[in-house]
């Protein structure tokens, strides 16, 4: 079991028996900002959590707000050379890989701001849920930096280059349903955006740790191949994932006809 001991600026939750583990980011009074000792706990965290029994990771943050990027009092302090921040990027990226590439599924429960390197660490995450509370914004440009955590990828990914461009040109903050609707959330919810991340949890957590793997996996990587490539890869994963003995279990309740239907969302 992991030494929980070890994280300073994360909070771990094991204790549930289906295998959801909760993150919590655990710097409230500097708004989770992310400094060095932080990176460094997520890249410990989010490396092992795959092998030591994690099913499903919900990632929250105490106070009001999810982060608020990097921490900008200890860039300023730390007088950093070209170099020195490139090493920082580098680690950021180590950290954020892991939670994208792991296999394991994370989903972030947003509140308050999600900004700068707080947007590119949710960005990380394989499902985002929103509550009223929540903001989405790239204040770099006004900062005079530029985003280093992935954001040219994930973020451009999520929302398209045009409107990334613009949020940092301008500042341009995104908020409710139009955040949603440009695809920085999947969810939007009235009450506790914890409460639908630890839902969804349970759900995922109840699929198959060895499809998880491929669904929170494969996926990525295929996106970062050619076409031909991604189907090759496809049918290998495929031929894994869909002749796994479990699987043949939940076939077998599908043709026993006691394995649930799929069936449409029920109508008010
Ligand atoms: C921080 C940080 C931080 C707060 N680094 N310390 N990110 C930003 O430009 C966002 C900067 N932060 C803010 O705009 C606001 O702080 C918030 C909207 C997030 C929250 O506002 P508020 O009014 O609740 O809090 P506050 O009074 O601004 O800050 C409370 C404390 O948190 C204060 O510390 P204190 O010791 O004076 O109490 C702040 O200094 C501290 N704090 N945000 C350090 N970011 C790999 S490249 C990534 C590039 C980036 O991410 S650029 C950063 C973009």
């Amino acid at each position: 079991m992991l030494n929980v001991a070890q994280y300073t600026n994360l909070d771990l939750d094991t204790s549930r028996e289906n295998g959801v583990w909760v993150v919590t980011l655990n710097r409230p009074t500097k708004r989770n900002a992310l400094d060095a000792a932080t990176i460094e706990e997520l890249i410990e965290l989010f490396s092992t959590a795959p092998r030591r029994g994690a099913r499903a990771i919900v990632l929250a943050a105490s106070g009001d707000h999810f982060c608020a990027g990097l921490d900008l009092i200890e860039h300023h302090k730390e007088d950093r050379s070209p170099a020195d921040f490139m090493h920082v990027c580098l680690r950021w990226h180590e950290a954020f890989n892991k939670i994208e590439y792991g296999g394991v599924p994370v989903i972030a429960a947003l509140k308050g701001a999600v900004v700068g390197g707080g947007l590119e660490l949710a960005s990380a995450a394989h499902v985002r849920i929103a509550d009223a509370s929540t903001y989405f914004a790239l204040p770099e440009g006004q900062r005079g930096l530029f985003t280093g955590g992935g954001a040219t990828i994930r973020v451009a990914d999520l929302v398209g280059k045009a409107r990334m461009i613009d949020m940092m040109l301008t500042g341009r903050v995104y908020q409710g349903q139009e955040a949603i609707d440009i695809g920085l959330a999947q969810y939007l919810v009235e009450g506790s955006s914890f409460d639908k991340a630890m839902e969804l949890a349970d759900r995922a957590a109840a699929n198959l740790p060895l499809t998880n793997f491929a669904i929170c996996s494969a996926i990525s990587h295929m996106q970062n191949m050619s076409a031909l490539d991604a189907a090759y890869a496809e049918a290998v994963v495929a031929g894994v994932v869909n002749t796994q003995p479990a699987a043949r279990e939940r076939l077998e309740a599908f043709a026993n006809k006691t394995a649930a239907r799929v069936r449409p969302n029920a109508t008010a």
